[in-house]
């Protein structure tokens, strides 16, 4: 059967696509990703709405693509830290990992521990479209320590509210059940569907 929708996913990042992929195949049948990876240049800006926003206008003047496309920002954001690393997330991951952020976290305690993690998904149904802009958010806690060995990146530290669990400690489904990812997705969906 022909889907009845394609788009085209652009990022680097394999664990985004899995996540993506995997709740497209369970609440959005008829719309097919399909991953294009190309390394756009990431303007260091103070929002990742803007982030998000200016790299969709980058693809659509510099790629021309013939299919509806989308790509996301996404970041942690710990309020002790004046929303640090937020927009800076990628190189930040980079330069002091998941240890680096813990050892900034070493004299925080309860609510001081509080982080949000943030995707920004931007829509573009053509190259000639201004992209359309969905956010999705997960509250949560930043853990004593390193926990589990599934997800990526900031996962391992990121306890979500309520469960006690770290994302890494979650399935990709059980993860797509609550995400910051799967929130902003879904509202995509939606917009599609
Ligand atoms: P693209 O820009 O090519 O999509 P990226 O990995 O650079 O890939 P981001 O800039 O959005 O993506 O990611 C910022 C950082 O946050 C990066 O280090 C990611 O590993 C991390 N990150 C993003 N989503 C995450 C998630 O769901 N769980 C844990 N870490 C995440």
């Amino acid at each position: 059967m022909r889907p009845e929708k394609e788009i085209i996913f652009v990022t680097t990042n394999k664990n985004k696509v899995k996540e993506v992929q995997d709740l497209a195949d369970a609440e959005a049948k008829s719309i097919t990703i399909e991953h294009l990876e190309y390394d756009y240049p990431e303007l260091q800006l103070e929002e990742i709405e803007s982030v998000a926003r200016e790299s969709a206008n980058y693809i659509r003047e510099k790629m021309g693509l013939k299919k509806p496309f989308f790509l996301e920002d996404s970041g942690l954001l710990i309020p002790a830290l004046n929303g640090f690393p937020g927009p800076f997330s990628a190189f930040v991951f980079e330069k002091i990992g998941n240890e680096g952020i813990l050892k900034l976290m070493a004299d925080k305690e309860g609510e001081e521990r509080k982080a949000t993690f943030k995707t920004v998904v931007a829509f573009c149904e053509s190259a000639k479209n201004a992209p359309l802009l969905f956010v999705g958010t997960a509250e949560g806690k930043i853990a004593e320590k390193i926990r589990g060995k599934g997800g990526f990146g900031y996962d391992p530290i990121f306890e979500f509210e309520g469960t006690g669990k770290t994302f890494a400690e979650l399935s990709i489904g059980e993860k797509n059940k609550i995400s910051h990812r799967s929130r902003a997705f879904r509202k995509l969906l939606d917009h599609l569907l």
